[in-house]
């Protein structure tokens, strides 16, 4: 009997992926194939059958568990029915006949992408009293299911507990930041951590390749800020950005300090486009004020266009502008 537990897929295992031309209108086939494993890690003959588990999902951060298993064949290929719109990550494990499983093999995937953590917190939802952000949105049921960006759009059946809106992240390029090389939409939790749309705070950001990036966040109604320099990011180890310790964490010392050690979003932008202007009060919160919901001029996000939101909110910060390039 071989103990698989310890077995090497790094040595082991190879994939290809690779798509077929579109044969139908809405589906691509998507084929996975593997190197056989024939040995284990002391280079002991394995003996048949062996068969492997295969696990996937659309996001790069998902956990191989019961939910997310595929498959499982004793052949070393694998193919299935993919949307064409939609990016599909894998991981493998090789089981013995006793049912000894190995250790997973490395991600592959369907599109690159890199792992962070990130922590920001805005201005208008900030109640220094509770230290936490306001989520009067979500218990009031306003938050949409889709995300209001619509350059990075993205959905959900329900949202996590405690969120306290929709929050875009973007990675720039390492060397020119006017470079959007990717953008996302996540979940803002009121603690500050940004969230996958199942509550992970592991994101996974798709599109870009190991490297510099500089990391922006957008928010509907605040100013987006950047990461004052480039991280460097990959596909295994997480770093992590706390835009809220520090003034020094702000391109451009584009944050805002909210209560001593404490930095944000700069809030009153209702019509999103970086400058807080008096637009923002004549087009917005004057058509507004006095509704409830999920409208641009609430600057303080407590579901109500009132008074406040623009004598606390606008007027402090009417003439700034965002620093991201
Ligand atoms: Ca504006
Ligand atoms: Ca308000």
């Amino acid at each position: 009997m071989f103990n698989l537990a310890s077995l090497s897929f790094f040595t082991m295992v190879y994939f290809w992926i690779a798509f077929t031309l579109p044969t139908a209108l809405l589906a691509d086939t998507l084929r996975l194939s593997w190197q056989a494993v024939t040995q284990d890690t002391s280079g002991q003959a394995e003996s048949a059958p062996i068969y492997y588990a295969i696990y996937g999902d659309t996001l790069p951060t998902f956990i191989p568990d019961e939910e997310t298993l595929i498959a499982a064949t004793t052949a070393t290929n694998f193919e299935m029915q993919a949307q064409s719109n939609k990016n599909y990550y894998f991981t493998i494990q090789v089981f013995d006949s006793w049912g000894n499983g190995s250790s997973f093999s490395p991600l592959v995937g369907t599109a690159p992408w890199v792992i962070g953590e990130l922590c920001l917190i805005l201005e208008g939802a900030y109640d220094a009293a509770g230290d936490t952000m306001r989520t009067v949105l979500q218990k009031r049921g306003l938050i949409p299911l889709r995300s209001p960006y619509t350059a990075a759009p993205r959905e959900t059946p329900a949202l996590p507990d405690d969120v306290v809106d929709w929050i875009e992240v973007q990675l720039r390029d390492g060397e020119n930041p006017s470079l959007v090389r990717m953008r996302q939409s996540f979940l803002l939790r009121k603690d500050g951590r940004v969230i996958e749309l199942d509550g992970t705070l592991k994101l996974g950001l798709v599109g870009v390749d190991a490297g510099n990036h500089y990391v922006a966040a957008s928010h509907r109604n605040h100013l987006a800020v950047m990461s004052a320099q480039p991280l460097a990011l990959n596909s295994s180890t997480i770093e992590f950005y706390d835009f809220s310790d520090s003034a020094e964490r702000f391109y451009q010392n584009g944050g805002l300090l909210l209560e001593s050690g404490v930095y944000g979003l700069i809030s009153s932008d209702a019509n999103h486009n970086g400058q807080v202007q008096n637009d923002d009060k004549n087009d917005y919160w004057r058509l507004q004020v006095g509704l409830s919901g999920y409208r641009e001029a609430d600057f303080n996000l407590n579901a109500e266009v009132q008074n406040d939101d623009k004598n606390d909110f606008w007027r402090r910060h009417v003439g700034k502008g965002s620093q991201v390039p």
